[in-house]
């Protein structure tokens, strides 16, 4: 009786709200690219490499080769695409796991971006197609041991040499440094904060993967020390001076998480859909009583809001109108409410829901890690604060 009713209405969240329908054409095609992908390729082994912490090294190349690396950037060998095609392949990856938006993420949106923007042309020559490719890795190094909150206080310093530079110091939670063949490092020097391209094989670099994380197992992320590491003086960024530089291209992976966490989203609220019509308590499906559906139905709502908005803030990019504080909105409401449709749709699947038969367990935890770095969410809060008032209140 209950299946033939959802069947004549025409019911599940795809026929209720689907983000196919709200992109534009190229956007489409590259979505529809990247769940292809994400899903013939990731998601059968996300399971075992989460629970085994272990980073599938070898899909590099073949995400290189679909073209979603720095998918963004025009010339040396990037796709040019649009902001929001780019949002929409988070989407699809986040949607898989955490851990490999956030490879695409680091290598596009931070490493590459920052060459992209800030290099000479010969560094841009040297690392962009390659890096397009999935040929080379790039990791980028600004948070460090004392926190990631203020990188205005860091203390990696590098000072000029005759024909150079030297450089010293730590980082910390560095994605993919110890798979790096590039890092792009961030040092206080006598003109300010700047960056350096250092090749992971310098002398005195060392990567160590953080273990013991309870998230964003299938990823890597790293302690990073840099002891008296030498440079030619070609590896400097020319065109970053001061935080502006690092803090530009962290605008570009916190737009990629305002989309991407809708995908972790979207995944946890299909999972409940599926278990509330399936599972059946006190003689009916769970999806047929009252409160099971208020659940579903404010899921839904956040939702299909954290995707509207990623889609508002996608075509400000595309049109370049979008402000840091709307970023900040994007991050600090879409992250916060996966979180709170992840921990829904656990309730809804009951016991088992802690299991590995789902994925919202594992999203909530990668969720979690995602609420912290690339900005918390106090520190989004007060960004958006002082946007309104004009006052800043950090310290
Ligand atoms: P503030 O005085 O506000 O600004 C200093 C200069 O930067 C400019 N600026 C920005 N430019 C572009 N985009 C933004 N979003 C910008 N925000 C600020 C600003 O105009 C100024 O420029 P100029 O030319 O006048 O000097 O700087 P502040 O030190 O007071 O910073 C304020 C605050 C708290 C907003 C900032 O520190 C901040 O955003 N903190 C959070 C940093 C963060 O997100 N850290 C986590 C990074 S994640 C990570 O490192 C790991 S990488 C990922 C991985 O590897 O997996």
């Amino acid at each position: 009786m209950i299946e033939q009713t959802l069947e004549t209405a025409g019911s599940g969240l795809e026929a209720v709200f689907s983000v196919d329908a709200i992109l534009p054409e190229d956007a489409r095609d590259w979505q529809l690219r990247a769940r292809e992908f994400a899903r013939r390729r990731i998601a059968p082994t996300i399971e075992e490499d989460f629970e085994a912490q272990h980073f599938r090294r070898e899909l590099i190349e073949e995400i290189g080769a679909a073209g979603f690396l720095g998918m963004h950037i025009s010339g040396y060998g990037c796709a040019g695409a649009s902001a929001t095609a780019y949002g929409a392949v988070c989407l699809e990856f986040e949607a898989i796991d955490s851990g490999w938006r956030t490879f695409v993420s680091v290598q596009g949106s931070l490493a590459m971006t920052a060459i992209a923007k800030f290099g000479s042309e010969e560094q841009k020559q040297r690392w962009l197609p390659e890096m397009a490719a999935g040929r080379a890795v790039g990791c980028f190094a600004l948070t460090e041991p004392s926190g990631g909150s203020d990188p205005g206080a860091m203390r990696t310093v590098a000072q000029r040499t005759a024909d150079g530079w030297v450089i010293t110091g730590a980082k910390r939670w560095i994605g993919l440094a110890t798979v790096a063949d590039i890092a792009v490092v961030w040092a206080q020097t006598d003109d300010g904060v700047r960056g350096f391209l250092v090749p992971t094989d310098t002398p005195g670099f060392t990567a160590t993967a953080i273990t013991g994380k309870h998230a964003m197992r299938a990823s890597i992320q790293c302690d990073i020390t840099l002891d008296d590491v030498q440079v030619a003086s070609d590896a400097l960024l020319p065109g970053a001076v001061g935080l502006r530089g690092p803090f530009s291209c962290l605008n570009e992976a916190r737009y990629g998480i305002v989309w991407g966490v809708m995908g972790a989203a979207r995944s946890c609220l299909s999972a409940a859909i599926d278990r509330a019509r399936s599972r059946v308590v006190f003689g009916e499906p769970i999806g047929a009583y009252q409160l099971t559906q208020a659940k579903l139905a404010d899921m839904l709502v956040e939702y299909e809001k954290g995707v509207l908005l990623a889609r508002h803030l996608g075509a400000q990019k595309d049109a370049g109108t979008l402000s840091h504080a709307q970023i900040s909105v994007g991050k600090l409401n879409n992250v916060r409410e996966a979180i709170a449709i992840a921990g829904t749709a656990r309730s809804i699947l009951g016991g088992d829901g802690v299991t590995s038969e789902f994925p919202v367990m594992r999203h909530m935890a990668n969720l979690e890690a995602v609420r912290t770095y690339e900005g918390t969410d106090e520190i989004h809060a007060l960004i958006v604060g002082r946007a309104l008032t004009g006052l800043s209140a950090f310290a």
